[in-house]
This record gives structure tokens, C-alpha cells and sequence, in this order.
């Protein structure tokens, strides 16, 4: 009995999702290293657990070594693809994302290079060190999503206000001829040569909290987004223990500091090192704080939506680099050497399941012209960034009243506690009808949920209305969702004629005349509130209609217009709704 109810109360307190599914809702990479043929034995091929732990619990992996100059080019004229080829096969065959690593590091660099750095010129290091970015680089275009084009190229102690660099073959020994951090530079600016759709980090160490060296690789990132040096982001290898670790705040402080650059921040190398006996155990009280460390410092990725990956340096403590590396310490992973989840692995999933989603007020938007910092009755908006829901697209629904539902998938936006139509739903990117209701408010309050766990509530202005035209390609510009007269799409190969009227949808127009439900199907009929003109080309029009769209959701507006005769071509083409302008950048096709 008392065996039985102890599986009834663990088996409801378990999570019955994996760590990539829980990662998926929080529109996170869960990511690991992993080694293939550049191990021996190879653990992808040998060990079907090691295989089968890896694509079902992860979403991301990442080379341990296989892409290192050493394991990668082992001789000037010869690259060993093969281990690195068979790992991006393996996450591409399980839908896992590859990330790269790494392109240039002070260590791990084959023979003939370091002999060759001791006597060559630094003009024939840097032709060396171009070839094999531009080698490596094009052999992953498009099949590697992210790339540590840098790893570790800070000293450990830095001089205040400076930028003391690691002696390197690329940097001083003899280097490649560029001074300070020039080498870090030209490195992205090749690897971005090579693959311009990849993203380019820097990968430090000793970084997650803050401190001289962080402020050192601060400084270096700054100054590079300042010039336009092709870099989207920092990993912070984040190889802890479970005492001495980071502080939450000092963290999400480095982190916050990072992406207020315009730069993501991805957790690349995370293990938390235990003391362990001579079979490699850690005591169960260790196995504890460690499943706490690896959760507080999952929150705080969670808690800073541009932490947009989170890594660990393997998976399974039987290969992990930490007891080689660290005697009389091991257990670092969150599968054991078994491939059984340890605390850590449910303290992970928990947190991805129960930390708030965050909103941002600034990634609330229009969902046609993606202008945020008000909202207008009826408006459809996209929230980016709500970094909890569904970990794939669900589209509107239906409710039983024939209604568009509020509630999709388990998602919900509000306004002033009125739960607003949804469009659709996506971790990380979600849309819904603003309701009819803030009409008569300053402001209004926005807060989202996901599965019951609200975020945090945002206040926004309201406004009469926000127009803006849906674009055709949902850019926000270039040629709009316009019909021709005999209700064909308007495009440059199906151009309007002079004369003729063409439908515009659009929204953020406002009220509606007699009022509108929310979330009702427009019946095709009623006209805006405030008063609708357009301009096409340089010619003002009035509105032949301007109100609902027939069939479409409330909020969305139709307007027609007549064409202005004598103009040709993609003519710029703006409505105005109560003096208000759409975007500018939407065109209309006219012959
Ligand atoms: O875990 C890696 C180990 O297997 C290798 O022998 C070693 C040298 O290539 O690199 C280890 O990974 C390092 C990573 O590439 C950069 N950050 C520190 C990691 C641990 O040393």
C-alpha cells in the first residue's frame, strides 16, 4: 500500500515531458555537446541510449570536438569532416539544430599550425587562418545555425578600463598582423563572408558573473556592434560547481547587458561538478543543490528572453570532460553514467514549466506593420517574445458560440482582465484581436498566460486607432493584401486598372458604427467610426467603404478605393483613419 502510493505520488509530480519538449513551449534551444567518430569508441553509433537520450531530450547539439582546428584540419592540405558531417546528420534526421564550435581558440590547434606559427609571417597566419574559416564555414553553410567563431580569447585578468588579450597563434604568436582585438574581428567578419544567414557569437568563460573580465568582453562587444562587425551573440560557458556559482541577479545583470546591445546570449557549456567517491558517486544531498543550480540558473535564461539557448557540456556523466580534467570531482551532467535522469533533469523540465512568461510592453505590435508603443480597439496585435506556449503553430479557433476563441491552445492575452481573440499561437510569438472594451480607457493593462501561469502585466496607451495595411509577404512592407475588382490578389503581374476598385485590408481602424463584438466574423457590412481617406501614388482618395471585412475577424478592416487613373506601376499606397497614417512602404500594382 505504502508502495503504491508512493509511485502515485511521484509518477503525478514527474513531468511527462522532456527536456526539448518542456524547451520547445519556452521557444528555447535545449542543447548539448556530443561526440561522434572523433571519439572512440564512437558513443552516436555504439551506444543507442547515448543516441536515443540525445534526440529525444534535446534540441540542439554541438560538437564537443569534432569541429576544433585539431580534430577538424589536421594537416595544412587536409580536413577530416567526417565526425562533424556525422553529427550534423544525426541532428538533422531528429529536426535538432547544429551549433558550431569553434572557429579560432588559443588551444587545441594541430601540430603543423602551432609549427608553422613559429616561424611563419603573420601575413601567411592570416592567409592560413581565412582559408580554414572560409573552408569550414561554406562546408556548414546552412547546415550549422550558429557558430563560436571566438572561444576564449580574454586573458583571465584584466587591466581597469582595458582589454587584455590570451597569447595566441592568432593574436601575438606571431598573430595575423591585426593589433588588440582586431584578430577577434576579422575571424567574424570571414566567418560572415562565408555563411552571411549564420549567427556569429563570442564564447568566453569566467563571464557569467559580473567582474573585470566580464566588463573586458563588454567593451570588446560593444565596440564591435558600434562598427557593424558582423556579431548576433555571446555564449557564456557557465562551467560552474554548486558552491561559488554565479548569483542569479549578477547574471541576469550580464545578460541583460548583453541583449541591450541588440545581442543574444546563449548558455553554451554548462556542467555543475560534484565531489565524488572513487566510482564517480556524488552524494545525494550534491545531486540536490546540483538540480538546484541547474535550475536557478535555467530561471534566470528564462526570465531574459534574449537568452535564447541553453547548452550543457554533454548530457551524460559518462562522457563528460570534468573527472579527466578535475580529480576527485565528476557527476556534472544531468543523466548519470546509466542514461538515468538525475534531480536535475525534472529541476530543469520544472522550471521551463513554471516560470513566468515574460512581456514585454515593446514587443507588443501591430500585426501589420510590427509599430508598437499603443494599441487601438480592434487592433490585431503580435506579441514577440511571450516566451511560453505552444512549442508549435496553432491557428484560430472557432468556439461554440462562433466565436474566434480567447483561449488557443492554452494561451490567453489580456486587456484590463478582458481576454482578447486569438489569431494564433506560437512560444514566442502569439497574436489576438485587442478588445472593443479599451475604447474608453487612457491606457490599458496587458498581461498573457500560458497553461494558467500569467506573466507579468504591462501598461500601454491607448489610442482612437493605429492603421496599418497587411503586407502580402507579412513584412510589413512592399506590395499590400489588396483585391482587384473581380476579387483577384493585386500583384505587379496582376495589376489594377484606373478607374477600377480595389479592396485594402488593414487593420488598427478603430471602432465601428453601432459597435462590433469581439471575436465575431464580420457579416460585411457597417463603416469605421472615425473617418477613412487613403493616398495612392501622390492622389488622395476617399473611401468607396471603409468597415469590417466581410468573413474576417472584427478588427480587421476592408477600405475600397477607386483607382487614380493615369498612374503605373508599385504606387505607395496609405490610409488614413482619424488623421492617423499606416506605415509607409505598401504598394498597390497598377497598369
Ligand atoms: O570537453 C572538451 C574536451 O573533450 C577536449 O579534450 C578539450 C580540448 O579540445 O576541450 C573540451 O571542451 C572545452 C571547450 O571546447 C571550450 N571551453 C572549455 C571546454 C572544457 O575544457
Amino acid at each position: 500500500m505504502r508502495r503504491f502510493l508512493f509511485i502515485l505520488c511521484c509518477t503525478a509530480l514527474l513531468s511527462a515531458q522532456t527536456l526539448r519538449q518542456a524547451g520547445a513551449q519556452r521557444a528555447l534551444l535545449i542543447g548539448a555537446a556530443a561526440d561522434a567518430t572523433d571519439a572512440n569508441p564512437d558513443p552516436l553509433v555504439k551506444e543507442p541510449l547515448y543516441a536515443s537520450t540525445l534526440e529525444t531530450q534535446y534540441s540542439m547539439l554541438e560538437p564537443e570536438n569534432a569541429m576544433k582546428w585539431a580534430s577538424i584540419h589536421p594537416a595544412q592540405t587536409r580536413y577530416n569532416f567526417q565526425p562533424g558531417d556525422e553529427l550534423v546528420a544525426f541532428a538533422q534526421a531528429h529536426q535538432m539544430q547544429t551549433r558550431g564550435h569553434n572557429l579560432c581558440w588559443w588551444s587545441y590547434n594541430p601540430a603543423w599550425v602551432t609549427n608553422l606559427a613559429a616561424t611563419a609571417t603573420p601575413a601567411t597566419m592570416a592567409s592560413v587562418f581565412q582559408d580554414h574559416i572560409n573552408t569550414v564555414v561554406t562546408h556548414y553553410k546552412g547546415q550549422v545555425f550558429a557558430w563560436d567563431v571566438v572561444n576564449e580569447a580574454l586573458s583571465d585578468s584584466q587591466p581597469a578600463g582595458g582589454i587584455a588579450l590570451k597569447d595566441s597563434i592568432w593574436y601575438n604568436q606571431p598573430g595575423i598582423g591585426a593589433t588588440g582585438t582586431g584578430y577577434v574581428e576579422q575571424a567574424f567578419r570571414w566567418a560572415h563572408a562565408a555563411d552571411p544567414n549564420a549567427l556569429l557569437f563570442y564564447n568566453e568563460y569566467s563571464v557569467e558573473a559580473p567582474g573585470a573580465k566580464f566588463n573586458a568582453m563588454l567593451a570588446m562587444v560593444k565596440d564591435f556592434v558600434a562598427r557593424g562587425v558582423p556579431i548576433n551573440g555571446v555564449g557564456l560557458q557557465m562551467h560552474i560547481g554548486i558552491t561559488g556559482s554565479p548569483s542569479s541577479a549578477g547574471l541576469a545583470q550580464n545578460i541583460q547587458q548583453l541583449t541591450a546591445l541588440g545581442l543574444q546570449v546563449h548558455i553554451t557549456e554548462m556542467d555543475v561538478k560534484l565531489p565524488v567517491d572513487s566510482s564517480g558517486v556524488a552524494s545525494a544531498a550534491d545531486l540536490q543543490s546540483q538540480a538546484q543550480t541547474y535550475q536557478r540558473i535555467l530561471t534566470v535564461c528564462l526570465q531574459n528572453p534574449g537568452c535564447t539557448a541553453f547548452q550543457t557540456w554533454g548530457f551524460t556523466d559518462k562522457h563528460s570532460w570534468i573527472p579527466g580534467s578535475y580529480p576527485g570531482f565528476g557527476a556534472a551532467l544531468p543523466f548519470d553514467a546509466s542514461y538515468q535522469a538525475k534531480p536535475a533533469v525534472a529541476s530543469m523540465i520544472g522550471a521551463m514549466q513554471t516560470v513566468p512568461p515574460v512581456l514585454n510592453a515593446a514587443a507588443l505590435v501591430n500585426a501589420a506593420s510590427y509599430k508598437g508603443g499603443a494599441v487601438a480597439p480592434g487592433e490585431l496585435v503580435t506579441l514577440f517574445q511571450a516566451n511560453y506556449g505552444p512549442g508549435s503553430l496553432v491557428g484560430a479557433q472557432l468556439d461554440s458560440n462562433g466565436l474566434v476563441s480567447s483561449n488557443l491552445a492554452g494561451t490567453q492575452m489580456f486587456f484590463d482582465g478582458i481576454a482578447a481573440p486569438s489569431i494564433y499561437a506560437l512560444a514566442g510569438q502569439v497574436s489576438a484581436v485587442v478588445p472593443y472594451g479599451v475604447s474608453s480607457k487612457q491606457q490599458t493593462v496587458v498581461q498573457y498566460e500560458y497553461n494558467g501561469v500569467l506573466s507579468n502585466t504591462a501598461t500601454l496607451p491607448v489610442v482612437p486607432s493605429a492603421p496599418a495595411i497587411f503586407a502580402l509577404d507579412a513584412s510589413g512592407s512592399g506590395p499590400g493584401i489588396v483585391l482587384n475588382q473581380d476579387l483577384s490578389l493585386n500583384t505587379s503581374s496582376n495589376p489594377a486598372a484606373g478607374g477600377s476598385v480595389i479592396a485594402v485590408l488593414a487593420t488598427g481602424g478603430g471602432t465601428v458604427q453601432g459597435g462590433a463584438t469581439d471575436g465575431a466574423l464580420a457579416p460585411g457590412a457597417g463603416n469605421q467610426t472615425l473617418p477613412v481617406t487613403a493616398t495612392i501614388g501622390n492622389v488622395t482618395e476617399t473611401a468607396v467603404y471603409a468597415g469590417p471585412a466581410p468573413g474576417e475577424v472584427n478588427g480587421v478592416m476592408q477600405v475600397n478605393l477607386t483607382v487614380p487613373t493615369g498612374l503605373t506601376g508599385a504606387q505607395p499606397l496609405i490610409l488614413i483613419v482619424g488623421g492617423v497614417s499606416s506605415q509607409s512602404g505598401i504598394t498597390v500594382a497598377i497598369k
